[in-house]
């Protein structure tokens, strides 16, 4: 468990978590167990998609991949005890709880997991690969925006706005993603790249072209910077995150 969570890692979703707080005027201290949180199944997620049944990927975070390290059986224990963390992390409030399985459940990431290893043996169309993405990826980073601002006391106007935020930097991130998989190299992005190719699968670049996609991407983050309008200099951070992940490099 230490071995993946502190290999290293953007620590994009427990930023998203405490800037969504301080956006809504919350104290740091409410949000970090959801951040850490967010964090454990983020890495979770990471250890499980490397396994040889399903990404078969031997590096990540600039490291060998767990069970490279520890065995098979270790690294599915150490993915299955992180899930399990998070959620006594967040059991102070059931709302916390909820919004924890539902983006890690069925209707979320695992949803995306599944669809991403159908697109494998299937030409898959635009609206499959959005579909996707906004399971395997759009939708823990909105569950980390959201519960920030709950744990920051979110108005539900506010709250309804965060959400589009992260759908829309969500989608974006899994976009630039797709692109980086592309056009970047295994020393910058620390894990192995031109993975989506191996396994043959549609993505945005493949289906947009690479030129389109980054149109795509710019769209989306414009739509998240419209969501934040009538939020004050106290989301100056969220306003930065949806620009690097425009901008990141890795
Ligand atoms: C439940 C096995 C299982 C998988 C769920 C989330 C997911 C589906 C799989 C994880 C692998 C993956 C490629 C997810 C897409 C999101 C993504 C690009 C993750 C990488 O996130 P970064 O770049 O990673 O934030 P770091 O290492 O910086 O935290």
């Amino acid at each position: 468990m230490r071995y993946s969570v502190f290999a290293g890692g953007k620590r994009l979703r427990p930023a998203l978590c405490l800037a969504a707080c301080a956006a809504v005027g919350g104290r740091q201290r409410d949000a970090m167990p959801l951040a850490c949180a967010v964090e454990c199944i983020h890495t979770y997620s990471l250890i499980h998609d490397d396994l040889p049944c399903m990404d078969d990927d031997d590096f990540r975070r600039g490291k060998p991949t767990n069970h490279k390290v520890f065995g098979e059986a270790i690294a599915v224990l150490a993915g299955d005890a992180l899930l399990t963390f998070a959620f006594e992390l967040a059991a102070r409030d059931a709302r916390y709880v909820r919004e924890l399985a539902v983006a890690a459940g069925s209707r979320g990431l695992i949803a995306g997991q599944v669809q991403d290893l159908e697109n494998e043996n299937r030409p898959a169309t635009l609206q499959d690969v959005e579909s996707t993405h906004l399971n395997k990826t759009a939708a823990l980073i909105t569950a980390s925006v959201r519960l920030g601002a709950m744990a920051g006391g979110a108005t539900s106007s506010q709250l309804r706005r965060l959400s589009r935020y992260g759908r829309d930097i969500g989608l974006a991130f899994q976009v630039v993603d797709d692109i980086l998989d592309v056009t970047s190299s295994k020393e910058i992005m620390g894990k192995s790249v031109g993975a989506d190719a191996k396994h043959q699968k549609s993505t945005f670049p493949k289906l947009l072209g690479v030129e389109a996609s980054r149109r795509y991407a710019q769209e989306l983050i414009a739509n998240a910077h419209r969501q934040l309008v009538s939020f004050d200099e106290r989301a100056k951070p969220l306003r930065a995150i949806a620009d690097f992940i425009l901008n990141r490099g890795h």
